[in-house]
C-alpha cells in the first residue's frame, strides 16, 4: 500500500533522459579530457557510493549523521511546526527520516530525484515509517528548475534540505545557481538546511577519497564500466586508475581517471587516444571555509541565519534564509 500511494502522489516532471553519448563525446574531445560526475550513480555506482558511506575513511556521511542528531532539538524549534520538507537528491533517505522524526509535525515531504526507481522505493519506505507526513515525490533533475507540488495541508513554511555536501560536487556557478532555485523554491518565509564538508587537514580529506578497501576506487572505474554497458564503448578497465588529490589553492578534491599505457578507446565509432599517463578529470568535492560558504550562499540571494560544526569542525550545517 505504501508503494501504492508513492506512486499515486508522483509528480512525473519527465527530466530528460540525459545525453550520455553526447556528454561522453564532449568530454572526451576536450583537453584535457574530462567526464561528468553525475554520470557516476547508476544502480551499481549508487550501491558503491552507499559502500563508500561505511568506509572508515569515509568521515562525511557518519559525522554529518551525529551533527544533525546533535542539533535536531535547535532546527526543530527554529523551523516550527507543519514544514513542508524538500529535499534535492534525495538518495537512500536515510537523513531524511531522522529530520522528519525530529521536527515538529511537519505536514509533507517532497523528495526531487532524478531516478524514479529509487524515488518510489525510498518514498514507501518513509510513507509507512511516517503516515502522518503527506509524500509528494517529483521525479526530476533538480540543477533544473522544479514546480513544487502543494501540500493538501496548507504548510506553514518550506524546510529545503540538501545534506551530505552534495553542493561541493558542483562548480561555484552551478553551486549559486542551485542556491537560487533553492531560495525561489522555499518563497520569503522559507529556510534551507544544507550540509557541507569543512576544511581540515588534506591528509584526512585525501584519505576519505582514496579508501584503503579500494571501494571509491571501484566507485569512480564503474564510470568507464558504465559507458561501456551503456554505449558499447571499450574502455579496459585495467587501463586506468583512479587518482583523487586535495588541490589545497582550490580547496577541493580533485579526481581523475589516469590512464596507465598509450590506449585507444572507440566509442559510437569515434576512437580517443590517450598518452601513458594522461588524468582525465571526473569529480570535484569542494571544502568549505566558514566564510567561503557564507559568501556563496549570498551570491545566491541567501544569509546564514545559523549552523553548526561538529566538535572537531569537520563538517557543518547551514540554516540559511532569504
Ligand atoms: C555525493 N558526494 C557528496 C560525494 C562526495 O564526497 O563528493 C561523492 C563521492 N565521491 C567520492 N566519494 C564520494
Amino acid at each position: 500500500p505504501a508503494t501504492a500511494r508513492a506512486h499515486a502522489a508522483l509528480t512525473d516532471l519527465h527530466p530528460p533522459a540525459d545525453d550520455i553519448l553526447r556528454d561522453a563525446l564532449a568530454g572526451l574531445s576536450r583537453t584535457p579530457k574530462r567526464l561528468p560526475s553525475k554520470y557516476f550513480y547508476d544502480a551499481q555506482g549508487s550501491r558503491l557510493f552507499e559502500a563508500i558511506t561505511r568506509q572508515p575513511e569515509y568521515y562525511l556521511t557518519r559525522v554529518e549523521q551525529a551533527l544533525l542528531d546533535d542539533y535536531l532539538p535547535a532546527i526543530a524549534s527554529a523551523i516550527g511546526s507543519g514544514a513542508h520538507v524538500v529535499e534535492y537528491g534525495s538518495g537512500s533517505g536515510r537523513k531524511t527520516r531522522r529530520l522528519l522524526e525530529g521536527l515538529r509535525e511537519p505536514a509533507a515531504y517532497t523528495p526531487v530525484e532524478i531516478s524514479r526507481a529509487a524515488l518510489l522505493e525510498s518514498t514507501a519506505r518513509l510513507a509507512s515509517a511516517l503516515p502522518a507526513v503527506e509524500m509528494l515525490p517529483v521525479c526530476a533533475d533538480f540543477t533544473r528548475p522544479v514546480p513544487l507540488p502543494a501540500p493538501t495541508r496548507r504548510p506553514r513554511r518550506t524546510l529545503v534540505f540538501f545534506p551530505g555536501s552534495t553542493l561541493g560536487n558542483f562548480t561555484h556557478d552551478e553551486a549559486v545557481g542551485i542556491l537560487a532555485a533553492m531560495r525561489e523554491a522555499m518563497g520569503a518565509d522559507g529556510r534551507a538546511l544544507i550540509g557541507i564538508d569543512l576544511q581540515k587537514d588534506p591528509a584526512l580529506i585525501e584519505a576519505a577519497y582514496n579508501d584503503a578497501a579500494g571501494v571509491t576506487a571501484a566507485f569512480t572505474l564503474n564510470l568507464l564500466a558504465r559507458l561501456n554497458r551503456e554505449l558499447g564503448s571499450d574502455f579496459d578497465l585495467a587501463g586506468f586508475r583512479h587518482r583523487a588529490v586535495y588541490a589545497g589553492e582550490r580547496s577541493r578534491i580533485e579526481t581523475f581517471l589516469v590512464s596507465q599505457r598509450a590506449q585507444q578507446v572507440q566509442v559510437a565509432g569515434r576512437r580517443f587516444h590517450f598518452d601513458a599517463g594522461e588524468a582525465m578529470l571526473v569529480e570535484y568535492s569542494h571544502k568549505y571555509s566558514d566564510g567561503g560558504f557564507a559568501t556563496l550562499a549570498a551570491a545566491a540571494g541567501l544569509a546564514v541565519a545559523d549552523g553548526r560544526n561538529d566538535p572537531r569542525g569537520w563538517f557543518g550545517l547551514r540554516l540559511l534564509r532569504p
